[in-house]
């Protein structure tokens, strides 16, 4: 599925994130920046132990924040590490739409025009994919709607039923 919102278009792919060839794709992180299971271990095998080198000088960041790295041996050029909340350690809406809005910032600010996203916390975070579809796909409608030079965000969902869920999902939100 593919949408343009202003000069941008959001498309949702199902696939494996790590294929993707934009010019950066977002790890599922967490506060420590150590790159563990989920999406973040995939990063890790195909993209070679400089990312987590990379992440080891940054030390670390908030949950809701946002780094950057190289791409190491991947497609994209740059991992941006984004930290989504885990399930019931509280305010967990806001954090996913932080750690949303913070890649998206980081993006711009690197002058990159392509990024692609994972449905963050929904693996062994365990936060639920309705809610991460509906909070991460408006936030990006805003931000898109406002002054960034991105051209491309995709969500790259690992699952037929996660896909369906951020279709129906950004279908809802365009009505
Ligand atoms: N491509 C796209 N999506 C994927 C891939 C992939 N290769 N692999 C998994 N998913 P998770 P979290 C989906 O667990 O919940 C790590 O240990 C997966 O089905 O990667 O934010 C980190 O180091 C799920 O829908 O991230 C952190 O400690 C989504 O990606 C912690 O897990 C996110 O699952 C982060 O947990």
């Amino acid at each position: 599925m593919n949408v343009r919102i202003k000069d941008s278009e959001i498309n949702l792919i199902k696939g494996d994130i790590t294929e993707q060839d934009t010019d950066a794709i977002v790890n599922a992180a967490n506060a420590q920046l150590i790159m563990g299971g989920g999406v973040a271990g995939a990063i890790r095998r195909k993209g070679g132990p400089i990312i987590q080198e990379e992440c080891n000088k940054i030390g670390g960041t908030f949950v809701g924040g946002a780094v950057i790295t190289t791409g190491g041996n991947l497609k994209a050029r740059y991992v941006i590490h984004a930290v989504g909340p885990r399930m019931g350690e509280g305010d967990e809406d806001n954090k996913l739409k932080n750690a949303t809005l913070n890649s998206l910032k980081l993006a711009d600010k690197h002058n990159l025009k392509s990024i692609a996203f994972p449905a963050i916390s929904t693996g062994i975070f365990g936060y639920p994919i309705n809610k991460c579809a509906k909070i991460m796909l408006s936030t990006t409608i805003e931000y898109l709607k406002g002054n960034s030079n991105i051209k491309s965000v995709n969500f790259v969902l690992f699952t037929q039923n996660d896909f369906n869920v951020f279709k129906n999902t950004l279908t809802e939100l365009l009505k």
